[in-house]
């Protein structure tokens, strides 16, 4: 079965797309040919450098001119945020199956919309939280799932990077509101909402957060890096245009499950040493597992039913046939990283298509996700707690 794929989008995302897309008929044989059809971008010498370097049969610099090509089977939407719900709106109106990188889109609002108009179309949609496809983060849902933990007490997920903390660094896009929706909170909280709900099966009821900007003003986007010299410490400089930064920095929020459960999520772009730094821990009443992305190819198991002797956490090695997705990878201790989670997305993208059966996370996922992501920022503003229903 050939799938002729549109890719909106080039830079981080679209290099690691186009690699899932690659790497997916490789290691799951499911008699699926993705063909990497077109890329779009705006910026015409760097989309077409981006279809070399990935194997893109054509590239064009505006989405609109492929999005109801006949031979395009897939739309995959690895913009920014603001161009999610236009593009995807615009795909599943053409009848095409559609990929779309997280966060959905700006608000709860636009992503009700296109949840209701895929549903309605009938149309195989997909959301790109890779971390789900992480074998640990599938096998701690899985145990989840088959009540190892019992009743579940706490959620704990933190998710941290830093590479904004230098003031020279300038105001691109992911730090302006009007582009992103939001900072870390839609980019990184996002992730971690999307695992507490997957690993656990639950959903969030009401929240209360904070947020942060703790730097105001940054060079304009256009300042190169290179110029960061004649910025003074605190980044000002007269000849540099600064902006303000209208995103928030750091965002932490409580959060109350339906189930009961107690949830503390925190995210920022300002944790000085930590890169990639995503981690959930679940408290049950019998047992807690933890997922470390930076240590990916393992899951911590405490079991609380233990003889007392022997109790302590043990460090699951999920690299076995029996883990999830490992049978399509490799022998037992031959681990796998960031990029394999891509693959395995794809993979069970291109078999929901091919089996005509919904694949999760899709645009509901990204409903309930934007949801929180909403009622969490209510919350900063009106600084009460918020139900998350009523986004
Ligand atoms: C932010 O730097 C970012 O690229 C996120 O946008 C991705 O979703 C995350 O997987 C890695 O960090």
């Amino acid at each position: 079965m050939k799938l002729n794929i549109a890719l909106i989008g080039y830079k981080f995302m679209g290099k690691a797309h186009s690699f899932g897309i690659d790497a997916a008929p490789f290691f799951f044989k499911d008699g699926i040919e993705p063909v990497k059809k077109v890329i779009c971008g705006r910026t015409e010498h760097l989309v077409k450098q981006a279809a070399e370097d990935f194997g893109w049969e054509e590239y064009c610099t505006d989405w609109r001119d492929v999005i109801n090509r006949e031979d395009i089977d897939i739309v995959d939407i690895a913009t920014p945020t603001i161009n999610h719900k236009e593009i995807a709106l615009a795909a599943i109106k053409a009848g095409k199956h559609v990929f779309c990188e997280k966060p959905l889109s700006m608000n709860a609002q636009e992503s009700k919309e296109m949840m209701e108009e895929a549903e309605k179309a009938g149309v195989i949609n997909m959301l790109g939280h890779n971390y789900r496809r992480c074998p640990a983060a599938a096998l701690a849902k899985k145990m989840i799932a088959e009540n190892k933990l019992g009743k579940i007490y706490h959620v704990r997920a933190v998710y941290l990077q830093d590479w904004i903390m230098d003031p020279a660094f300038p105001a691109i896009w992911k730090l302006n509101k009007d582009i992103a929706g939001s900072g870390p909170h839609g980019d990184l909280n996002a992730h971690i909402i999307d695992l507490a709900r997957f690993m656990t099966g639950d959903e969030i009821d009401e929240v209360v957060g904070m947020k942060e900007t703790f730097i105001k003003k940054r060079p304009s986007p256009v300042v190169e890096r290179e110029l960061s010299s004649m910025l003074k410490a605190d980044g000002s400089n007269d000849e540099v245009e600064m902006i303000d930064v209208t995103v928030e920095d750091a965002c932490s929020f409580l959060a109350k499950f339906k189930s009961g459960s107690l949830g503390t999520f925190e995210a920022t772009r300002f944790a000085g040493g930590r890169k990639n730094y995503n981690r959930i821990e679940i408290n049950g009443e019998k047992g807690t597992l933890i997922f470390e992305f930076e240590d990916m190819n393992r899951l911590q198991y405490w079991n609380a039913e233990d003889p007392q002797e022997v109790q302590g956490f043990k460090s699951i090695m999920v690299t076995e046939d029996c883990h999830p997705y490992i049978a399509n990878w490799w022998p037992p201790g031959h681990i796998i990283g960031y990029e394999n989670t891509f693959v395995n997305e794809f993979a069970d993208f291109f078999r929901a298509i091919k089996e005509n059966k919904q694949v999760t996370p899709n645009f509901y996922d990204g409903w309930k996700g934007n949801q929180v992501l909403d009622a969490v920022l209510k919350s900063t503003e009106t600084r009460t707690w918020q139900k998350v229903d009523e986004m």
